[in-house]
C-alpha cells in the first residue's frame, strides 16, 4: 500500500515530485511523509549562445534554481526532513553557507520540525539569510567558516536529538541523485559531460551515483565525464590539501575541507573526468554572460559549471561533437548585491512619455 500524500500542491498527485516518481530508487516507506512544495522535474534549457561559441553538438542548463527555495538542496532536504519526521525527530540542524539552510528552513516547517542553522557570519548572501528568517528558523552566526560550522552541527547532532541534514546524511545524497535520472530520461542518453560548481562536494557524488545506478540499471549505455569546477581560492580538491581560509565571490562554494572528498574523486576517477579550478574573474565573466546572453539568472557559484567549461574551450579542448549539461544550482535572486554590481542601463526621467523618449534617444 502506498503512503497517503500529504498534498502541499495541486499537481502532487501527477509524479512529476522526486519522492514520488523515483520513489523506488529512493529510500521511502511506507511511513515516510511524502510531503512536498513542488521539488524536481526542472527543465534542461538549451543554450542560445554558448553552444556554438564553445563548438559543442549540445549544451543544455539544468535549471536547478527553478526548484522551490531557489536551489538544488531541496532535492535532497525532501527526503533527508521526510526521513528525520519518520525517525520521530523534532529539530533539524546544518551547517551551511546559505542554501542548505534556506531549505532545511523550510522543509522543517513544512514538517512541523523546528530548524537550527548554523552558518559562518558575514558570508552568506543576503536573499538565503532573508529565507531562514521567514521561515522562522534559529540562526547562529559563527565567527568561523562553513568548515567550522559543519564541524560545530556534526558535534550537536551526536550530543542531542537533532537530526544532521548536511549532506554527510546519506539521505540528502540519495535525493540529489534524481537530477541525473532527469537528465538521463529527458535525453534518452547521458550526456558527455557534467559540468558542475563543487563546494562541499555533495551534489557531484551524488549526480556520479544517479549516473551509476542508471547504467547498472542499463537504463544508459555510458555514463558522463564529470567535470567539477571550484573556486581557485577554494579549491582543496584541486590542490589535494584542505584550505584553511578559503576566500571567493561565489560564497556558496567557499569551502576549505570538503565532506565528501571521497566522492568527488570517486567521481572524478571513475568517471575519466577532472576537477579543476575557475578564478573569481571567471565566474563573474560566465555569471554576467549567463543572464546576458542566455536570460538565465543565477547566482555567482552557479556560474563556475560555465566558467569552467569556457575554460577548458580557452585553454585548447575540443568540444566538437559532445553533448555538455551544466548544472546551474541556484538563482541569481539569492545574491542581489553582486548583481548590482553590473553597470546598468539606468536613466532618469521625468514622468513624461516626451521626457521618457528623450533619455531613450527615439
Ligand atoms: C548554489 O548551502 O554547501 O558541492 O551550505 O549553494 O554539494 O556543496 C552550498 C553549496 C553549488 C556546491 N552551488 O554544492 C550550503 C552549501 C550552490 C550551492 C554548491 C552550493 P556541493
Amino acid at each position: 500500500m502506498t503512503a497517503p500524500l500529504v498534498a502541499a500542491h495541486p499537481l502532487s498527485g501527477d509524479g512529476r515530485f522526486i519522492m514520488e516518481r523515483y520513489r523506488d530508487l529512493l529510500p521511502v516507506t511506507d511511513a515516510t511523509p511524502l510531503v512536498t512544495l513542488g521539488e524536481g522535474g526542472t527543465p534542461l534549457i538549451r543554450s542560445r549562445v554558448l553552444e556554438g561559441e564553445l563548438g559543442l553538438e549540445g549544451l543544455y542548463f539544468k535549471a536547478e534554481f527553478q526548484n522551490p527555495t531557489g536551489s538544488f538542496k531541496d532535492r535532497g532536504m525532501v527526503v533527508a526532513v521526510a526521513k528525520a519526521a519518520e525517525a520521530g525527530a523534532e529539530a533539524v540542524i546544518c551547517a551551511s553557507t546559505g542554501n542548505t539552510s534556506a531549505s532545511a528552513a523550510a522543509y522543517a516547517v513544512r514538517h512541523g520540525l523546528d530548524a537550527v542553522v548554523v552558518v559562518p557570519a558575514g558570508n552568506i548572501a543576503m536573499g538565503k539569510l532573508a529565507q531562514a528568517v521567514a521561515h522562522g528558523a534559529t540562526i547562529v552566526a559563527i565567527d568561523g567558516s562553513f568548515d567550522d560550522a559543519l564541524r560545530v552541527v556534526r558535534d550537536l547532532s551526536e550530543r542531542h536529538p537533532v537530526a544532521l541534514v548536511n549532506s554527510v546524511n546519506p539521505h540528502r545524497i540519495a535525493g540529489q541523485k534524481t537530477a541525473a535520472f532527469e537528465i538521463a530520461d529527458e535525453l534518452d542518453r547521458a550526456p558527455d559531460l557534467l559540468c558542475i560548481p563543487v563546494g562541499n562536494a555533495g551534489n557531484i557524488t551524488a549526480y556520479w551515483h544517479g549516473f551509476s545506478e542508471y547504467y547498472q540499471m542499463e537504463r544508459i549505455a555510458s555514463r558522463p565525464r564529470m567535470w567539477g569546477f571550484q573556486a581557485a581560492g577554494a579549491a582543496p580538491l584541486v590542490s589535494g590539501e584542505r584550505v584553511a581560509e578559503p576566500e571567493t565571490i561565489a560564497t556558496a562554494i567557499r569551502i576549505g575541507n570538503p565532506a565528501s572528498w571521497d566522492g568527488a574523486i570517486e567521481a572524478r576517477d571513475g568517471s575519466g573526468g577532472s576537477i579543476t579550478a575557475v578564478t573569481d574573474d571567471e565566474i563573474t565573466h560566465a555569471y554576467r554572460r549567463m543572464a546576458s546572453d542566455e536570460g538565465i539568472f543565477c547566482e555567482p557559484a552557479s556560474a563556475a559549471s560555465v566558467a569552467g567549461l569556457m575554460h577548458r574551450h580557452a585553454a585548447g579542448e575540443d568540444l566538437s561533437g559532445l553533448t555538455a549539461v551544466c548544472i546551474i544550482t541556484g538563482a541569481g535572486l539569492k545574491d542581489p548585491d553582486i548583481a548590482l554590481q553590473i553597470e546598468a542601463k539606468r536613466l532618469e526621467a521625468p514622468a513624461d512619455p516626451d521626457a521618457v523618449e528623450r533619455v531613450l534617444g527615439w
